[in-house]
C-alpha cells in the first residue's frame, strides 16, 4: 500500500541521515502518493498541479492515472485523488504518461500521451473533472507529419494572449535523435484540431519533457537534457522561431550535497501565481527508487534581461502566501505534512482521508485563529469499527493538546456523522496537527472545521444550541442543534429566514435537522430552551 511503502522509506532515510528536515520538510508537496511530471495551472484563484501517478509495487513505468493537487497558499495542498483514469475516459488509450492541462474560456483541457505513441485531449468544467475524451481519438499520432521521433509523448499546452487574440501551442516529443526530437504546432480554438505541420525545435541536447511559457514579452522553451537530466532552456520573442539556447535552470536535483534524483529523469513546469513565479519538478527524495517519484516546488526568478536564475532545490519550498483560515470548511485531505494516511474518493463528494492507524496525523501550516480564537472543533467522520479520537495538537504532533474529539462507530465506512468537541488555548497563529488515535482502522475523515469565538449569530456547543455549516463541496447549508447535557433533549430550536423575513426552514436540536438551501444570504435565529438566546 502507499502508506506503508512511504512510511518505511522515510524511516530508512532517517536511519541514514538522522536528519529530521527530510521527514518534516515542506517539499515534497504530496507524500501520501508517489507522483511525477507536475504540470501547474491556475483555476479560480487556486494553483493546481496535474501529475503522473507512480503505482506502488511496480518495477517499471505503468502509468494509468493522474493525481491532482491544489493550493491557494503554496504550502497547504489539497489532494483531489485520481481525477483522470485513461482507460475509463478513453476507448483507445492504454497508458497515461506525463500530462499537461490548462484552463481556457471556461473549460479545462488536459492533453495526455498514450505511452510514447500518441497524444489525446480531454475536457472538463473543473480541474477535478469529470473528464470527457474531447476528440474520441488521438490528436497527434504516428500518422501526423514529422512525428518520427523515438517518443511521441510529453505534451505541453500553452495558450498565449496577445493583441491579436489567443493562440494555443502544443509542444511535445522525446527520445532519439536528441537535439532534434521536440516539435511545436498551433492548436485551433476548438482545442481539438491543429493547423499545419509540427515544426522541429532545434535545441542543444534535448531529451524529453518540453515546457513552453511566457514572461513579459519573452517566450521560454525548457526541457530535460539527455546528458544528466538538467532542465535547460531556450528564449525567443516568437514561439515558432528564433529560439536561442540560454543554459541550465535546474541541475538534476541534489539537496545538501546529496543526489536525490539518481541522475534520473526530470520534468518541469513554471507558473506565475499571485505575483510570484514557481517551478514544479519531481525527484526521488523519499524513495530513492527509480519508479517512485515525488513532486516538489521551489521559487523561480528572472534577471532583468529575461534570463532565468538557477533554481535552488530546497526542503522548505516557497513561503506561505497567506494565513490558513480554520473557520472555513477544511477538507481532511488538505494538508501540509502527514504521516501514514491515504486518500480515496468520498460518497459525500470530494475526497476522504483513509488508511488511518493509531498515531497517524495530518497537519496544516500557518493557521490563524485570530486573537479570540476557536471555541469548538467539528469533524465529519465515518467508522465501521468502534471509532477512536481526533486530537488537535499545536505546533507539533506532541505539542499542546487543544482538543480531543471522540469518534464513535457510525455503522459504515461511508456513513457520515459530524462529531464536535470544545477547544481550549487555540488562538493566534499555529501549525496544527490532527493526530488520529484508535485501534485497527478507527475512522475515515471527510472534513473538519473550527468554530470562531466571534461567529455572529451562531451559538457554540459550550453555550448549547446550534451549529451551522456548509457542506462540501459548497452546495447546501446544513443546520442542526447540538446536544447539551444541561438541557432536555431536543430543546434547542432554530429558524431560517430570507433577508426579507420569510421563514423558510426550521428544526429542533435533537435529532439534528439537515436542510438543503440554495446558495445565498440568510438570517438564522436560534434559541435554546426556555431561557433562549
Ligand atoms: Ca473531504
Amino acid at each position: 500500500m502507499h502508506r506503508k511503502t512511504i512510511r518505511y522509506s522515510i524511516f530508512s532515510i532517517l536511519q541514514i541521515t538522522v536528519c529530521f528536515s527530510v521527514l518534516f520538510a515542506d517539499n515534497p508537496i504530496i507524500t501520501q502518493r508517489y507522483t511525477a511530471d507536475p504540470n501547474a495551472f491556475v483555476f479560480e484563484d487556486r494553483v493546481y498541479a496535474i501529475c503522473s501517478s507512480d503505482e506502488d509495487n511496480v518495477d517499471g513505468y505503468n502509468l494509468l492515472n493522474y493525481t491532482l493537487i491544489s493550493s491557494d497558499d503554496m504550502v497547504n495542498w489539497t489532494d483531489h485523488n485520481l481525477v483522470f483514469k485513461v482507460k475509463s475516459v478513453t476507448t483507445w488509450a492504454g497508458q497515461a504518461y506525463a500530462p499537461t492541462a490548462i484552463w481556457r474560456d471556461g473549460k479545462v483541457y488536459l492533453f495526455f500521451p498514450d505511452g510514447a505513441s500518441a497524444i489525446g485531449v480531454a475536457v472538463a468544467d473543473r480541474p477535478e473533472g469529470p473528464y470527457k475524451d474531447h476528440l474520441g481519438k488521438a490528436l497527434i499520432d504516428r500518422n501526423t507529419p514529422n512525428c518520427t521521433m523515438e517518443w511521441l509523448f510529453d505534451p505541453c499546452i500553452f495558450v498565449d494572449s496577445t493583441a491579436q487574440g489567443k493562440q494555443a501551442y502544443l509542444v511535445f516529443g522525446g527520445g532519439k535523435p536528441y537535439g532534434t526530437n521536440l516539435r511545436i504546432i498551433k492548436v485551433n480554438d476548438d482545442m481539438k484540431s491543429v493547423t499545419g505541420t509540427p515544426l522541429t525545435l532545434d535545441a542543444k541536447d534535448t531529451f524529453e519533457g518540453p515546457f513552453l511559457h511566457r514572461y513579459k514579452n519573452w517566450y521560454y522553451l525548457s526541457y530535460p537534457t539527455s546528458n544528466g537530466s538538467n532542465i535547460d532552456y531556450l528564449m525567443s520573442d516568437d514561439p515558432m522561431s528564433g529560439w536561442t539556447y540560454k543554459g541550465t535552470i535546474l541541475d538534476n536535483p541534489t539537496l545538501d550535497g546529496k543526489n536525490i534524483n539518481q541522475n534520473n529523469n526530470s520534468h518541469e513546469s513554471m507558473i506565475e501565481y499571485k505575483g510570484g513565479w514557481y517551478m514544479f519538478y519531481h525527484d526521488r527524495r523519499i524513495s530513492n527508487a527509480t519508479y517512485k517519484r515525488n513532486v516538489c516546488v521551489d521559487t523561480l526568478a528572472y534577471n532583468s534581461d529575461g534570463t532565468i536564475k538557477k533554481v535552488k532545490v530546497t526542503s522548505e519550498g516557497p513561503a506561505q502566501l497567506k494565513p490558513f483560515n480554520p473557520f472555513d470548511t477544511v477538507q481532511a485531505e488538505t494538508m501540509w505534512k502527514q504521516q501514514g494516511i491515504e486518500t480515496e474518493f468520498c460518497n459525500e463528494g470530494g475526497v476522504m482521508v483513509t488508511g488511518v492507524s493509531d498515531g497517524d496525523y495530518t497537519s496544516l501550516k500557518g493557521v490563524d485563529f485570530g486573537n479570540d480564537g476557536a471555541t469548538d472543533f467539528e469533524v465529519r467522520a465515518a467508522s465501521a469499527s468502534s471509532g477512536g479520537t481526533v486530537e488537535v495538537h499545536l505546533d507539533s504532533p506532541t505539542g499542546t493538546l487543544a482538543a480531543t474529539c471522540a469518534i464513535t462507530g457510525t455503522g459504515g465506512w461511508q456513513t457520515w456523522k459530524t462529531f464536535a468537541c470544545s477547544v481550549t488555548g487555540c488562538s493566534g497563529s499555529h501549525n496544527v496537527y490532527f493526530v488520529y488515535k484508535g485501534t485497527g482502522e478507527p475512522f475515515r475523515l471527510n472534513w473538519m472545521r473550527f468554530i470562531d469565538a466571534n461567529a455572529v449569530g451562531i451559538s457554540t456547543r459550550a453555550r448549547g444550541a446550534l451549529a451551522v455549516g456548509r457542506n462540501a463541496p459548497v452546495q447546501s447549508l446544513w443546520l442542526h442543534g447540538m446536544d447539551d447535557e444541561r438541557l432536555p433533549s431536543g430543546s434547542g430550536v432554530f429558524r431560517v429566514y430570507t433577508l426579507n423575513g420569510r421563514m423558510i426552514a426550521s428544526g429542533s436540536g435533537n435529532p439534528k435537522t439537515k436542510t438543503a438551501l440554495p446558495q445565498g444570504v440568510y438570517i438564522i435565529r436560534g434559541s435554546n430552551g426556555p431561557a433562549g438566546h
